[in-house]
């Protein structure tokens, strides 16, 4: 499978590029992929490394669409670290979702006043944007980041997080109010495979959860082997567990040590996303989108997916 992508900048004045494979977005550093099919569109939502980081610096995110996995019209920025008043730093890993005739986009930020990490809330009546803060305050503030959405069958919605540990809140119908406690999950390493040798990790998971269900299985696809991840799953009875372990999903590539998943069934095919380090000046800090399609067993599980490096 060879992507090639056509680049329409909605607020960038370059020339759109054509013809080219994998990476998608071949003119900005994107990292932490979280598609979404919505009404025959598949959207990329993506975080935004800076030129020449040399650590997570990231102050923005962006958006790109396409109706055919080969066209892509990127939309701009839809939300930054300026949405959020209460925070200062990290525009980390977030995941958008529709509900209510609206969309939340979760992310992790860092908090101002605590220092920590906290996850707030965006919300836009369009998906493209612009988002604006739906709280005026964090939803959740553990020190942990990567949050992911899943609305399960009868309705109700978790919001899942992790690193350090993995957590998961019930979401009330509003999306932006929770109901019971924050609950931390117990990381055995029957539900989310060994730790890498000599880690003091209980289990593989580091970070990037990526929560949904398939087929009547629920997936939580995820980081493993910190800090040079690859990215494993584990398959579910329920949306809480309990998780089984089933393996490394797309091994330790390219040169990005971090990884991060997002998946999704589009025109009759499943996809991949992830990022790596191919571009030029391709680093850790420096990261990039792509995607490679695959299809599942009989079973549920999913074969070993090979990363693009260049
Ligand atoms: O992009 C910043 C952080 O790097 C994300 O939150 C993690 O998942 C890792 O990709």
């Amino acid at each position: 499978f060879k992507i090639s992508s056509l680049l329409l900048f909605g607020v960038l004045s370059c020339a759109g590029l054509t013809g080219a494979d994998n990476t998608i977005v071949q003119n900005i550093y994107t990292a932490d992929p979280a598609p979404v099919v919505q009404d025959g569109r598949v959207y990329l939502f993506t975080g935004h490394d800076e030129n020449g980081s040399t650590y997570y610096t990231m102050k923005d995110w962006r958006l790109f669409s396409s109706v055919d996995m080969v066209n892509w019209q990127h939309h701009g920025s839809p939300m930054g670290l300026p949405t959020f008043s209460w925070a200062d730093l990290n525009a980390w890993a977030g995941q958008v979702i529709a509900r209510n005739g609206k969309f939340y986009y979760y992310v992790p930020i860092r908090h101002k006043q605590t220092g920590t990490m906290a996850i707030g809330v965006g919300v836009s009546d369009n998906i493209t944007g612009p988002y604006k803060d739906a709280l005026g305050h964090p939803l959740v503030e553990n020190s942990a980041i990567d949050p992911t959405i899943y609305i399960d069958d009868n309705g109700q919605a978790y919001l899942y997080w992790g690193n350090p540990g993995l957590w998961y809140v019930k979401l009330n119908q509003d999306m932006i109010s929770y109901s019971g406690s924050v609950t931390q999950v117990q990381l055995t390493v029957g539900g989310f495979g060994k730790p890498n040798t000599g880690s003091s990790a209980v289990s593989s998971f580091d970070e990037a959860p990526w929560v949904y269900k398939r087929n009547g299985l629920y997936y939580m696809i995820f980081a493993g082997n910190c800090c040079s991840e690859n990215i494993r799953y584990s398959i579910g009875s329920s949306i809480t567990g309990p998780w089984t372990y089933k393996g490394v999903l797309m091994p330790t590539q390219g040169a990005s040590f971090t990884n991060h998943p997002g998946i999704i069934d589009f025109g009759g095919r499943s996809y991949f996303f992830y990022h790596n380090g191919a571009l030029p000046g391709g680093s850790g800090y420096t990261r990039s989108v792509a995607v490679e399609d695959f299809t599942y067993n009989p079973d549920g599980t999913i074969p070993q997916i090979t990363m693009t490096t260049s």
